[in-house]
């Protein structure tokens, strides 16, 4: 007998529609219903942030009729409620057969062989009205007010934050949207990082406060204005302390959600160039001074600045960088980056060790450009809430741009240069005109 059997399926959207809830219908007449709402974590992994929380979901979805029990769905597939408790039936809507989809729907068929369960799909498109409300969500999600806060929400239900760097209004995208499904989960980047280095690369200018906060800023602006994800501004020294504060105003009104500022002062050179270049560094003092300046001139809660310590970039020792990042936390940072440029990651795993000794709260931000072997895992397990991958975006670009222009220089047309490239119709079409 039908009622007899159990019956899953996922709800993995914040708003609900005529579409969703025929399914949902259709699935509780096959028998006694349970459905997994999809966690905040496993949500933002999937498609996008949601716009309501997981408890809110979850109280819209009891709400429903033949909804028989609620469970939290902590992947995208729900492969660990599958084999737990072995539902006779997984109903989902067939879009997922096709699109990256396609792996999480392998994924629940190779788990309801292994028990004898079966995938039960019903007819269903995103169609006009779903796009509308896709729309209305990302649109809420790019607000000023809504993105600034985000980052620090996640923070608070997320054990460690990645962000990628973004330069320009296409990478922003490849930021915003790029998925891979693995292991029943949806991995995406949470947030976006605007490097000085690559804002300043893509403008064929070294990395030493050239670009000025005038065109850092269109750039930021250019970024946001396709995209939805967090932003952590790369502040450079911050300037002037009498500049700075008007940065930090300027910023939070745009919805920024992080600025990081390094403690050098004078002309500022990239922290790859270590001790190969002069460089120095502000005094504790100052750079204290800056900090509670930037702090006192923010108007909302949500904004960070957190403080970047160069003493191993500049080889003063883990002591004086210790010293430092207490002091900085004293003066009001909210977090504190700590950079490296060893292919080594001893003395960063050191410093963390050490720092979280002393303070179990302060965000940690590294940046493993040089000690890349390293995991996030790994970062996480040893207390590092944020990793941000600072210039892989840029510096992929290059190498390609310049075989191309090298291929076509050495055949004089640009037939050879073709296998480098997307082809025509993917890139017209890479764009959509309604973002
Ligand atoms: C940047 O991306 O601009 C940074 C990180 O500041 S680094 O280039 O390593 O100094
Ligand atoms: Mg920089």
């Amino acid at each position: 007998m039908s009622a007899e059997k159990t019956v899953f399926m996922s709800i993995g959207v914040d708003i609900l529609y005529e579409g969703h809830v025929k399914i949902i219908q259709k699935a509780a007449s096959l028998g006694k219903l349970t459905v997994g709402v999809l966690t905040d974590s496993a949500m933002a992994g999937y498609k996008r942030s949601p716009l309501l929380s997981y408890e809110k979901r979850r109280a819209v979805a009891e709400a429903i009729k033949g909804v028989d029990r609620v469970v939290a769905q902590e992947s995208v597939s729900g492969r660990e409620y599958l084999l737990k408790e072995k539902p006779d039936y997984l109903v989902h809507g067939d879009e997922w057969r096709k699109g990256p989809q396609s792996a999480v729907r392998e994924e629940c068929i190779r788990a309801l062989e292994s028990y004898g369960g079966k995938l039960v799909e019903f007819p269903y498109t995103e169609d006009d009205e779903y796009t509308a409300i896709e729309q209305y969500a990302r649109g809420q999600l790019s607000i000023p007010d809504m993105r600034r806060g985000r980052l620090r929400k996640l923070l608070e239900t997320k054990n460690l934050i990645t962000a990628i760097e973004a330069h320009s209004g296409l990478s922003g995208l490849i930021a915003e949207k790029t998925v891979v499904y693995q292991n029943g989960h949806g991995n995406q980047f949470d947030a976006m990082w605007v490097s000085s280095l690559c804002d300043s690369t893509l403008r064929g200018k070294p990395d030493m406060e050239l670009v000025d906060m005038t065109s850092r800023m269109r750039t930021i602006d250019e970024i946001m204005d396709v995209t939805t994800k967090p932003i952590i501004f790369d502040g450079d020294t911050g300037g002037l302390t009498e500049h700075f504060v008007y940065t930090v105003r300027t910023l939070e009104r745009m919805g920024v959600s992080m600025i990081i500022i390094e403690d050098k002062t004078g002309l500022k050179k990239n922290s790859l160039f270590g001790t190969e270049v002069e460089q120095s560094q502000d005094t504790i003092e100052q750079f204290c001074h800056k900090i509670q300046a930037g702090k006192q001139a923010q108007k909302t809660r949500e904004f960070m600045i957190v403080a970047r310590i160069e003493s191993l970039i500049l080889e003063k020792g883990e002591e004086d960088a210790l010293n430092r990042a207490a002091a900085y936390v004293k003066a009001g940072a909210d977090g504190i980056m700590i950079h490296s440029r060893k292919t080594d990651p001893e003395e960063i795993f050191s410093f963390v060790e050490k720092f979280r000794e002393r303070d179990k709260e302060t965000i940690l931000v590294v940046v493993p450009s040089s000690y890349h072997s390293v995991t996030e895992q790994e970062f996480m397990e040893r207390g590092v809430n944020i990793v941000i991958y600072a210039n892989q975006l840029t510096r992929s670009m290059f190498p390609a741009m310049k075989t191309v222009a090298e291929t076509i220089l050495t055949y004089h047309r640009a037939e050879e240069a073709e296998k480098y490239c997307m082809s025509l119709k993917e890139i017209i079409n890479l764009i959509p005109e309604d973002i």
